[in-house]
């Protein structure tokens, strides 16, 4: 298909030009919202040519910066091009680009790590300020105007919403099967006016599969024929097979007490391979007729669609490999009506999430011994990625799981420490902690009690006596003894890591 017969609207067809001129039309210091979310949808041309535009800016003694604000992480055409620039006064939300993180890591560049689910909110509700401009990558548009929406949807009815000015990016590359695909709810409105969201089942349809935005506002469209950029899978290695064996063990004791249903309940999964592990370790296991609701739509779960092991998966944006993304695209007519893509105040939406009962299963990078869970900073001050959608699923989960290999850094970090370095998952949204060592299931218990189990179950064996005796020692010296801690010492216990040279 060429690309110009993408543009049926004949209005819009005037408003064609190169990447390079529509960059221009976007000024220093503007709030510019993205499309693109874990490496698929993004702009793939404008960010670039800004980025270069903004190179030679700087290099006259400028200092051009914009406020970028997305669905979720991108690529390193959108991101790490910016980045690379040094134009980017306010990253927000998550974010895993090498060069972003080495910059906001540098104190060089604002980043502001939301929940998924309160970005597009905070825009309504002006908390952010106005948002200037939108760059908006579509697979195509309709006669009508009617923008049929690209491999992720993430924020962008928002950005098309509330932009003062808006640039399209049509990419040719994507699939035109995608239209059709995704549900894209108006029906939001803002307090006190707000009424039920009315999705109750994953596989509800409660929107349009379109996006739609005011002609006027159109001021450039951009036309394009580049892939999404997604990373590949590592097949899964031992400890993630472990941990996937822990939860499914796990999920066949629930069933047998009566806490779950034979199909469980819809599945959200993280990124990553330890996610990956836990959908490969469902596919052969004994469950059938799974759903999920969920935001990205990883390899593992398209694999669980095609053995028919899960019967449809409700997400914001694709994040698959090359592999993945070959075997979606050679069938996508088996795939387009098990998927449905939603904007992701939807796909995270907390009044959901609770209403499904969504089982959740993050990653992250530590969990103190009473279950507080770090899945951001290392050493408590360096960010690695962001909280994404982990705290909107989390918080609202039926069951709320986090997993993490035992120890970091080749076994010189423990990954269960006396009191994480940095909190953004509290102790009060943690139900399941595993490692490759064990699950602890920490429903009901107190303080005291979780420490137990999570020690015995969950800490690497070279770590476990120092934790053991961190605890004992803590309920003997400890100034209270609901969660008890030796201040000086818990806060010393990552100081040793660095101290030693492990970081
Ligand atoms: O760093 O590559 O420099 O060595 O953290 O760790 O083991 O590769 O793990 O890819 O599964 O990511 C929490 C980051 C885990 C991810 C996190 C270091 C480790 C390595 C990555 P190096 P691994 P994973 C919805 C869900 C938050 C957002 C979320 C994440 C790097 O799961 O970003 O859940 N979660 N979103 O060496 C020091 C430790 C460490 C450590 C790991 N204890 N101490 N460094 N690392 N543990 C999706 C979205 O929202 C889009």
């Amino acid at each position: 298909m060429s690309t110009t017969s993408r543009i049926l609207n004949k209005a819009l067809q005037d408003r064609i030009m190169s990447a390079e001129q529509a960059a221009t039309l976007i000024h220093s210091g503007a709030h510019v919202g993205m499309s693109g979310f874990t490496g698929s949808g993004y702009p793939k041309s404008v960010p670039q040519a800004l980025a270069k535009h903004i190179a030679a800016s700087n290099s006259e003694g400028q200092k051009f910066k914009i406020s970028v604000w997305t669905g979720a992480s991108t690529a390193p055409e959108l991101d790490g091009a910016l980045a690379e620039a040094d134009g980017v006064e306010m990253r927000l939300p998550y974010q895993s680009d090498p060069i972003c993180r080495k910059r906001i890591n540098a104190g060089q560049m604002e980043y502001l790590d939301i929940h998924l689910s309160h970005v597009a909110q905070f825009v309504w509700f002006g908390f952010l300020g106005k948002l200037d401009m939108a760059v908006v990558e579509v697979a195509g548009i309709l006669e009508d105007g009617r923008l049929i929406p690209s491999s992720s949807v993430g924020n962008n009815k928002t950005w098309l919403d509330q932009a003062d000015k808006v640039i399209l990016e049509v990419n040719s590359w994507q699939s035109p099967r995608l239209e059709g695909m995704h549900d894209i709810y108006y029906g939001t409105a803002l307090p006190p006016h707000r009424q039920p969201i009315p999705l109750v089942h994953p596989d509800d349809r409660i929107g349009d599969p379109y996006l739609h935005c005011d002609p006027d506002k159109i001021i450039a469209i951009v036309e394009t024929n580049a892939p999404d950029r997604n990373s590949p899978f590592s097949p899964p290695d031992l400890n993630s097979q472990l941990i996937a064996g822990h939860i499914l063990e796990f999920f066949e004791h629930e069933v047998k007490k009566g806490r779950l249903p034979k199909n469980l309940l819809p599945l959200q999964s993280g990124v990553g391979n330890i996610a990956n592990a836990v959908m490969a370790g469902l596919n052969t296991g004994p469950f059938d007729n799974l759903t999920a609701y969920t935001e990205v739509l990883q390899d593992g779960m398209l694999d669980m669609l095609r053995s028919g092991k899960l019967s449809m998966a409700s997400a914001t944006a694709f994040s698959l490999s090359d592999a993945g993304l070959e075997e979606f695209s050679k069938n996508i007519e088996y795939y387009r009506d098990k998927i449905v893509l939603r904007p992701q105040e939807i796909s995270n939406h907390p009044e959901i999430i609770r209403r499904l009962g969504v089982i959740a299963m993050n990653g992250i990078i530590e969990a103190d011994i009473y279950g507080n869970v770090n899945s951001t900073h290392v050493m408590g001050s360096s960010i690695m990625n962001g909280i994404g959608g982990s705290g909107d699923f989390a918080r609202n989960a039926y069951i709320s799981i986090f997993m993490t290999p035992s120890q970091a850094k080749n076994g010189q970090i423990s990954s269960i420490v006396p009191m994480a370095s940095h909190v953004d998952h509290t102790e009060h949204d943690v139900q399941v902690l595993v490692t490759e060592q064990g699950l602890a299931d920490l429903r009901g218990l107190s303080p005291n009690q979780r420490a137990k189990v999570i020690i015995e179950n969950c800490a690497h064996p070279d770590f476990k006596p120092a934790l053991l005796d961190y605890h004992k020692r803590a309920h003997e010296q400890s100034y209270g003894k609901h969660t008890p801690h030796i201040l000086e010492e818990a806060l010393s216990w990552h100081q040793r890591f660095l101290a030693k040279g492990h970081m």
